[in-house]
């Protein structure tokens, strides 16, 4: 059956950054499809645990591990305990990120590099020690979450964009390496959508919000359910000889040079 290729059952999925938005959908959609959900979070215990009774309520077998994704012994220790206590991490996804909205001129180089450090050099880490477990296997799929902003410049993201371009080839070259071990990386490169870390350039009649509408073919922000589909096609069996592709998920501003208020 066609739905074979998308079922995920008896996978074990890591998403990290999953105990709110983006991630928390994708691991939504991810579970749904029937792997179990290796939560994580940074910020606060009884934030992951909240995440986790939440997925539990919604009928998802999840388990919750707190740990900073840029500490390399933090990750190679949780791993470790995700692999004994929960079983083999199938699909790793590198969601967990942040945003520092500053314009080049006035930005502290230690916030670049902080960007840098959680944005690049985190899913450099996490994936280094999973993917050492899914060559044993010779079976893994890792979904870097990249952004528009591979693509594209804008004022005052520097670092954030720098640090998804950079993780943009880092899924090219993670293929390039892992493919010959039936390991599929791929990106996800979401476009302007709906959440808290948006909030501030969406909402109180911020300009942005108007101009993203216009810019966006689809004329609306995405809703994070969106990302569903592309996060369990590239899951699952169904992308098996799909590797070192950014799949855009962007209501279609990529496709287009934008348009003036009046259409024409
Ligand atoms: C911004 C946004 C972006 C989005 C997204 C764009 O300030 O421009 O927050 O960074 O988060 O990644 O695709």
């Amino acid at each position: 059956m066609s739905t074979e290729l998308f079922n995920l059952k008896g996978k074990i999925a890591l998403i990290t950054g999953s105990t709110h938005g983006l991630g928390m959908a994708m691991a939504m959609g991810i579970g749904n499809a029937g792997a179990k959900i290796i939560v994580n979070g940074n910020s606060s215990k009884e934030k992951l645990e909240r995440a986790v009774k939440y997925y539990i309520s919604k009928g998802l077998d999840a388990y919750g591990y707190l740990f900073d994704v840029s500490d390399e012994k933090s990750v190679i220790k949780n791993i470790d305990d995700i692999e004994k206590n929960v079983g083999p991490i199938d699909i790793l996804v590198n969601n967990a990120g942040i945003i520092k909205r500053t314009l080049i001129k006035d930005m502290l180089v230690k916030d670049f590099e902080e960007v840098i450090k959680i944005d690049l050099v985190a899913p450099f880490i996490v994936s280094k020690h999973v993917v050492k477990k899914m060559i044993l296997r010779k079976s893994g799929k890792i979904i870097n979450i990249c952004s528009l902003l591979s693509e594209f410049g804008r004022n005052s993201v520097s670092a954030y964009s720098s640090a998804k371009g950079g993780l943009k080839i880092l899924t090219k070259n993670m293929a390039t390496e892992w493919a010959k071990y039936n390991i599929q990386v791929n990106g996800i490169g979401p476009g302007y959508f709906a959440t808290d870390q948006t909030k501030p350039i969406r909402e109180n009649g911020h300009p942005f919000n108007d101009f993203i509408i216009n810019r966006t073919p689809s004329a609306k922000w995405g809703n994070p359910e969106d990302l569903q589909g592309a996060a369990i096609f590239l899951s699952s069996k169904a992308s098996d000889f799909v590797n070192g592709h950014i799949l855009y998920v962007d209501g279609g501003i990529l496709a287009t040079i934008g348009k003036p208020q009046n259409e024409i």
